[in-house]
């Protein structure tokens, strides 16, 4: 089995049920969730004039390749009725792959590790709150010093988690 960290997030639509949704399809045709960090409220990045985002960041367990991984997510995507518009811009569902193993691929429908992690609060801020001390593979730091060295300064706040007690 392989470890992969995967990004998720989206500011369209209800945002709650896309992240919910995306994991559960995930869970199905990916692997295993092991991980998952808190959900996040995030500034859109790179294209300012667009609602936020929320981001979240798991780590799944997967006997799929980085191709096949990424091939399953594009479908997890489009049954969730992604649109591939404007460079940045708005969507329902993105699911992004950061980390996989200790693994570089350099591949044209394929970079891992995902080559913005390191200009990216979003990305950091949760991936830190699971993986902390994950030494990132091409640029021989530990996701916490990335995070500490990021010139990224969008606002990434962290949503409180809504424990449902109702037992009726
Ligand atoms: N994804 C992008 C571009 N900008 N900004 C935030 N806050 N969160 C994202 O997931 C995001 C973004 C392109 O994939
Ligand atoms: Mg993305
Ligand atoms: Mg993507």
């Amino acid at each position: 089995m392989n470890d992969a960290y995967l990004l998720i997030g989206g500011n369209v639509g209800d945002r709650n049920f896309y992240l919910t949704k995306s994991v559960e399809l995930i869970a199905d045709k990916c692997g295993r969730i092991e991980q998952f960090s808190s959900i996040y409220e995030t500034a859109p990045w790179g294209k300012l004039d667009q609602g936020a985002f929320l981001n979240q960041v798991i780590r799944i367990s997967t006997g799929l390749e980085p191709i096949e991984l990424l091939n399953a997510i594009l479908k997890v995507e489009n049954i969730l009725g992604r649109k591939r518009e404007e460079k940045y811009g708005a969507r329902t569902i993105d699911i992004d792959i950061l980390y996989y193993n200790n693994l570089t691929v350099h591949e044209t429908a394929l970079t891992i590790p995902h080559p913005r992690i390191s200009e990216r609060r979003f990305v950091l801020t949760p991936l830190a709150e699971i993986a902390s001390h994950f030494i990132d593979p091409t640029r021989n730091k530990t996701i916490k010093a990335l995070l500490l060295a990021c010139p990224d300064n969008l606002s990434v706040i962290k949503l409180p988690v809504i424990v449902n007690n109702d037992i009726s």
